[in-house]
Formats: structure tokens, C-alpha cells, sequence
């Protein structure tokens, strides 16, 4: 209480480390030399005269210690690494900004929420959680989605996923999650996958991870690109209005093209082919001004409604069904610039679920409660010391006065006697602010917390399976299938039989009988036991991807097949008609070579049908005849078929998928002559925009590709 009494009368605080500040060491400033242009000058300032060749003794002698130049170059590159993150290494972002559509005074007074006309900086993350930094995109895992706002009233991090639970309801086994989870310790094998024993055999010991399991296994962990994927906060958290009163809130990202994921076949293939396929995508979009748009959602629960769900609240495994408390969106992100330089804005930011503000605050979920430790801690070693505030990326636009000092790296050059507080030497300050909204300052929300110093968990976390089931059945037959396809998959690279059994008979069927079944029956495993799975009183629609998506060609990738002696002036019109509206049309072939004035994009093999949303087959008889004596080409439309992807091929383009053996008469597969172009295009257009043909499902199993 001691600065609040002593508070000082001036209003004039001293700016103590702003470069404004009357710095002696500005006095430097009158002796800088001009750049002068581009010389290469050592850290020193020193310009080089040789950059080729290290210092030694004759042409052909030793190399001299001496040699500060090389020294310095060497020492420098040596130490150009930094620890990766231990889990959420694979990385990419962009900067962007936030826009709220209405003012949310009524829940909350975080200043950044009150005003629609109020931009406010961002830069997000998006993240793989267990394969290390050089791992693919396109694994099967959870995404991180982390959200940097940088406010007017200080630095607001929102750092979640791409799915709405968790793993564990304690942080104190998230070390041993991530034990289990990330490559093994005597191989480092596999590299960002989670099909083997020690995650399996984790899994099957611990209950309360069959939900979020269950959703690691859906098409959710293996997105189509990162600005088609969900984002959730995952705890629940509080929003405090300017009168003092709190709610519970839940917080979503909506992407506003939809949701949509790849297939399993796809990613596996891609994690090959690109492995920066959800890297490139990102950068690619914003390059080209397409720019990814994702909306605030949050779901608002009053305070008296603590409890009137079956399952606790600070359960982080449990989710609430948006048919109980809809999602009220309130705002838009959009990412429009990519970073300058990826290590110093994309590896060294440094987010963390405790860098809140006024109006945003805790709940007492305890896995919320461990990571307000977790993530300063990690950014001391991860970036070298408690000075990481300081690296650009991570410095608030508000300013930051304390009293704080040195430590590695400091950039502050902070004057005056005074580095305490009370202080009269420096007038008082810096010093406290009155709460929110009237001064500004952070005022923790006011909880009544009273209780046995214990380490126990709450009865009311101790249902695992009813949100696996209700997961499970809200599921389309389609999804139910890519599901029992990952268990066997991820249980069949499993080495260890009793772990298999013990995933099947424990877990999956005290949740989703059938899918025990068929999950027994794929790894050649006994009928599971019988268990009695917990009723679903009403399954939720919105959980299944298939009711995430938003039809529409906007920004899908879409291949124009063709060889030299395709029809040009059909390419070009259909590139037109396919850019006029918001796709992107790749011309494709063979070779780099001009096709009828048309130089294309790639070669097939360049950028396989893996990379495309749907593809058309040109017309042209030489180019048919090229194209269907091509394996590539061939592979390429029996790939795009087995996918689900929209196709369409024009006059002799038809030949390619004849000899491709395409099924005839298949779904959303249209043919035609180049004269009916605007009728076939439609058709094309309209089953491209719903991103898959899933009444092909069963016809395309029979394709080999
Ligand atoms: Fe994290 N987590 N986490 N986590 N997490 C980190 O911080 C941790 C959890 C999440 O793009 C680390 O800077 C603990 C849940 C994201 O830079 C570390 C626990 C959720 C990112 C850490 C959790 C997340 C991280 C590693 C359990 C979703 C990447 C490097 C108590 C709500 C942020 C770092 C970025 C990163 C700890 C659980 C999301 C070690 C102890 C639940 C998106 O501090």
C-alpha cells in the first residue's frame, strides 16, 4: 500500500526510458559516420576489404588467430541458433490487425474492444505442437493459433489451438505429455508424428485425454491450410465490465472462408512433397492480397451459471456444445503482412496466456493456472533472459516504466538515481495507477477463493468419456470413417500389442462401441469388451467440419492441366473467368515450355494434384495425346479423383481421364466441348466451391493412386 499512499502530486511522470529521454549517450549521435552506402564493416564498424579469403601465412599456410575479421564472422554464425521451443517449434505467422464490430462495454472494458473504428495491431502464430522446428505441415497434430494484440493499454496474448480441449486437466502432466508425445528418446523417431508406443501408451493410461485424442484423430488435426482452420481459446476466462462484473467467456477463431482439412492420403504425400505446404500457403495468400480473415467469436456464460452444465467449466477437456451458448462474433483479424525476418519476429516472439488486460481475466482451470508460469519461464532460456520484452516483436506500443533493471542483454539505457519505488529522488515516480477504466490499471477480478491446501481433483472432472461420445456422434458417416482410419493407422505403427488392445478396450469402447469395433477388427484384435458408453442426450451439428464450411471458389487452387497443342484461347478464358472469381488458376504441364503463347506456372511434378483444390483437363488433341501417354499426367487426375476434388476436361481432354480409367459417369467429374465452356465451368465451379465430392467416397477407394 505503501506507493498507493504516497502516490505523488505531479502529473508529469519522468519518461525513464524512452529514447526521447535526454540520454548522455546521445552525444554519440554528432560523431556517426554516414553509412556510406553498402560496405561490408565488421560489428566494429571496421570496413572489409576481403570477404573471401581468411588471413594466413602465405598462400598456401596456416590461418592466423589473428584474423579478428573471420573471428568475428565465425563467432557470430556459431551462436546463430537458439533453443527451439520445446513444443509449438514449427512455426509461421503474419502480422495483421483486429477490429472489434461493436463496442463489448457491456462485458468487458479491455479498451481494444470498445470501439469499431479502433485498429489494433497483431501478429499471430500458427504452430504445429510436437514435431521440431524443421518437421512437416502437414503432420497429423494439434495446431497452435497465437494471437499477439498489441494494445493501447499493453500487450493482450490469446494463445490457443486449432481445437477447443485439451490433453490433461493438470498442468503438473503436461511434462509428461509432452514426454510421450514428441519423438522418442533413444531415436528421435517419428519426426512429428504421434504414431508410436510412448504416445499411444501415455494416452491409453490417462482417460481424461480420450476427448481430445478422439479430436486429434478427426480431420481437425490435419487442416487444409492455416487460414481455413478454427481457433479456441480453450480455458475459460473472464471478461470484467467498467461496473466490476465478470462472466465466463470461451473464446473462437472463425475462419471466414470456412473450414476445411485435407485427407489423410494428402497430407502424408504433402509432408513429402512440400513440406511448407501450410508455410507457402500462408505467405503465398498474403503476397498476393488474398488475405486471411478470421473472426472473434466468444461464448458468454454468467457468472450465476457456474454450474449448470454436466461438466465443470475449468474442465479443460470438456467444450461447450454451441447449441447451449451460441458463439457471438464480435470482431475481425486480418492477416496482411508478412514478416520482414523470420527469425527475429517468428521465432523470437514470445506469447504468453498471462499477458492479459484490464477486463480480461483468469478462472481457476488448472491447466490455465500452470501455464501462467510455464511461459515466462520457457522465453528466459529460450531467449536468453528476462530482457525478451525488448526484442521489437515483443515490445508493447504502450510504454513500459518500472523499475526493473540490466540482466542479459538490456537495450534500455535507464537514467536517473531512482529504481525503486516509494522513491522521492525521482519525484515518485514511476508509480500506480487507479483501476481501470478511470486510470487505467490492472485490478484482479475480485474472487472469493476459500479452501484446504490439497492436491486432488475435482469430482466434477471425473467424466473422460461423455464428450468423447457427443463428439463422436455428431461426427458424418464420412468423418466416423477418417476417424477409425487414423486409429488403425496411428495403433498399426504401434509395436507394443498390449498398448493397442489397452487403447481399444479402455478407452474407445467405454466411449464409441463401434468404433472399438472397427478399430479391433483393423489391428486383427479380439471383439473389444463390452462397456456401457455414457447417452448423448443431443449430438451438436456444429462440431462436425462438415457444417464448417463455407461453399465458394475464393482463393482455391485450381489446375489447368494441359501439354503443347492445348487450346489457348480456352486456357486464357477459363484462367479470366476462374480469377474473376477469387480462384487461383495454375497453368500446368510437362514441361516449362510455351503452350500457344501460355507459359505455365510448374511442371507436373513440380506441383502434383496434392497442391490443388480441383483441376480441368484442356482441350487440344496433341496435348490429350501427350497427356494420357504421361504417368505423371495420368496420376495426376486418378489423384485428384481418389481426393474428392472437382474435375472437368474439355474436348479431347476427356481422353486423358479414358485413359487415366477413370470411372465413367463419376461425381463431380464434368466433361464437354470447349463450345458448352460456360454451362460445364458452372457445374465445375459449384462442386469445386463445396471443396469435396463425398458422395465419390466409395467409388474412389477402388482407385489406385
Ligand atoms: Fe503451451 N507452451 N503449454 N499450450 N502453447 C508453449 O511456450 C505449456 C497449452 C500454446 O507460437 C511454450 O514460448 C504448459 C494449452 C501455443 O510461440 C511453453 C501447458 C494451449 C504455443 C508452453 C501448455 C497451449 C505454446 C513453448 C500446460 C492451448 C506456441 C514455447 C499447463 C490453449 C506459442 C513457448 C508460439 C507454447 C507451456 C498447454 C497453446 C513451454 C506448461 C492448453 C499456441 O511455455
Amino acid at each position: 500500500m505503501a506507493g498507493k499512499t504516497s502516490k505523488p502530486q505531479s502529473a508529469k511522470a519522468v519518461d525513464h526510458q524512452s529514447p526521447g529521454h535526454d540520454l548522455k549517450s546521445k552525444d554519440l549521435e554528432q560523431f556517426r559516420v554516414n553509412p556510406e552506402g553498402a560496405a561490408l564493416r565488421t560489428n566494429q564498424g571496421v570496413k572489409i576489404s576481403d570477404n573471401q579469403n581468411s588471413l594466413r601465412a602465405g598462400p598456401r599456410g596456416p590461418s592466423l588467430l589473428e584474423d579478428f575479421i573471420m573471428r568475428e564472422k565465425i563467432t557470430h554464425f556459431d551462436h546463430e541458433r537458439i533453443p527451439e521451443r520445446i513444443v509449438h517449434a514449427r512455426g509461421s505467422a503474419a502480422h495483421g490487425v483486429f477490429q472489434v464490430y461493436e463496442s463489448m462495454a457491456e462485458y468487458t472494458k479491455a479498451g481494444f474492444l470498445q470501439d469499431p473504428s479502433v485498429q489494433t495491431p497483431v501478429y499471430v502464430r500458427f504452430s504445429t505442437v510436437q514435431g521440431p522446428r524443421g518437421s512437416a505441415d502437414t503432420v497429423r497434430d494439434v495446431r497452435g493459433f497465437a494471437v499477439k494484440f498489441y494494445t493501447q493499454e499493453g500487450n493482450y496474448d490469446l494463445v490457443g489451438n486449432n481445437m477447443p480441449v485439451f490433453f490433461i486437466q493438470d498442468a503438473i502432466k503436461f511434462p509428461d505429455f509432452v514426454h510421450a508425445v514428441k519423438m522418442e528418446a533413444p531415436n528421435e523417431m517419428p519426426t512429428g508424428g504421434s504414431a508410436h508406443d510412448t504416445f499411444w501408451d501415455f494416452v491409453s493410461l490417462v482417460p481424461e485425454s480420450a476427448h481430445m485424442v478422439l479430436w486429434t484423430m478427426s480431420d481437425r488435426a490435419i487442416p487444409r491450410s492455416l487460414r481455413t482452420m478454427e481457433g479456441f481459446g480453450i480455458h475459460t476466462f473472464r471478461f470484467v465490465n467498467a461496473a466490476g462484473k465478470a462472466r465466463f467467456v470461451k473464446f473462437h477463431w472463425r475462419p471466414v472462408l470456412g473450414s476445411y482439412s485435407l485427407l489423410w492420403d494428402e497430407a502424408q504425400k504433402l509432408a513429402g512433397k512440400d513440406p511448407d505446404f501450410h508455410r507457402r500457403d500462408l505467405w503465398e495468400s498474403i503476397e498476393s492480397g488474398m488475405y486471411p480473415e478470421f473472426e472473434l467469436g466468444v461464448q458468454l456464460i454468467e457468472e450465476e451459471d457456474e454450474h449448470a452444465f454436466d461438466f465443470d467449466l475449468l474442465d479443460p477437456t470438456k467444450l461447450i456444445p454451441e447449441e447451449l451458448v451460441p458463439v457471438k462474433i464480435i470482431g475481425k483479424l486480418t492477416l496482411n503482412r508478412n514478416p520482414d525476418n523470420f527469425f527475429a519476429e517468428t521465432e523470437q516472439v514470445a506469447f504468453h496466456p498471462g499477458h492479459v488486460v484490464p477486463g480480461i481475466d483468469f478462472t481457476n482451470d488448472p491447466l490455465l493456472q500452470g501455464r501462467l508460469f510455464s511461459y515466462t519461464d520457457t522465453q528466459i532460456s529460450r531467449l536468453g533472459g528476462p530482457n525478451f520484452h525488448e526484442i521489437p516483436i515483443n515490445r508493447p506500443v504502450a510504454p513500459f516504466h518500472n523499475n526493473q533493471r540490466d540482466a542479459m542483454h538490456r537495450q534500455a539505457i535507464n537514467v536517473g538515481q531512482a529504481s525503486y519505488e516509494p522513491n522521492s529522488v525521482s519525484g515518485g515516480w514511476p508509480a500506480e495507477t487507479d483501476p481501470a477504466p478511470s486510470d487505467g490499471g490492472f485490478e484482479s477480478y475480485q474472487e472469493r477463493v476459500d479452501g484446504t491446501k490439497i492436491r486432488v481433483r475435482s469430482d466434477s472432472f471425473a467424466d473422460h468419456f461423455s464428450q468423447a461420445a457427443l463428439f463422436y456422434q455428431s461426427m458424418s458417416d464420412v468423418e466416423k470413417a477418417h476417424i477409425a482410419a487414423a486409429y488403425q493407422f496411428e495403433l498399426g505403427k504401434v509395436t507394443k500389442p498390449e498398448i493397442r488392445a489397452r487403447v481399444v478396450n479402455e478407452i474407445l469402447a467405454h466411449f464409441a462401441p463401434d468404433l472399438a469395433a472397427t478399430v479391433a477388427q483393423g489391428l486383427g484384435l479380439p471383439a473389444p469388451k463390452k462397456a456401457t458408453p455414457p447417452k448423448v442426450k443431443q449430438p451438436s451439428p456444429a462440431l462436425s467440419l462438415l457444417n464448417r464450411g463455407k461453399p465458394g471458389i475464393k482463393t482455391k487452387k485450381i489446375a489447368l492441366l494441359a501439354a503443347p497443342g492445348a487450346d489457348g484461347a480456352l486456357l486464357k478464358k477459363l484462367q479470366q473467368t476462374l480469377k474473376a472469381q477469387g480462384a487461383v488458376p495454375m497453368l500446368i504441364a510437362p514441361t516449362l515450355g510455351e503452350i500457344d503463347g501460355l507459359t505455365p506456372d510448374a511442371t507436373i511434378a513440380g506441383l502434383p494434384s496434392i497442391m490443388f483444390d480441383a483441376v480441368i483437363v484442356s482441350d487440344g488433341a496433341a496435348s490429350a495425346k501427350a497427356l494420357s501417354q504421361s504417368g505423371d499426367a495420368r496420376h495426376f487426375v486418378l489423384e485428384a479423383f481418389k481426393h474428392l476434388k472437382a474435375i472437368a476436361a474439355f474436348g479431347a481432354g476427356r481422353d486423358v481421364l479414358t485413359a487415366a480409367h477413370l470411372p465413367d459417369n463419376a461425381d463431380g467429374v464434368e466433361t464437354g466441348d470447349a463450345s458448352k465452356m460456360d454451362s460445364v465451368l458452372k457445374a465445375f465451379i459449384d462442386t469445386a466451391g463445396q471443396h469435396r465430392v463425398w458422395s465419390r467416397a466409395a467409388l474412389a477407394e477402388s482407385v489406385p493412386a
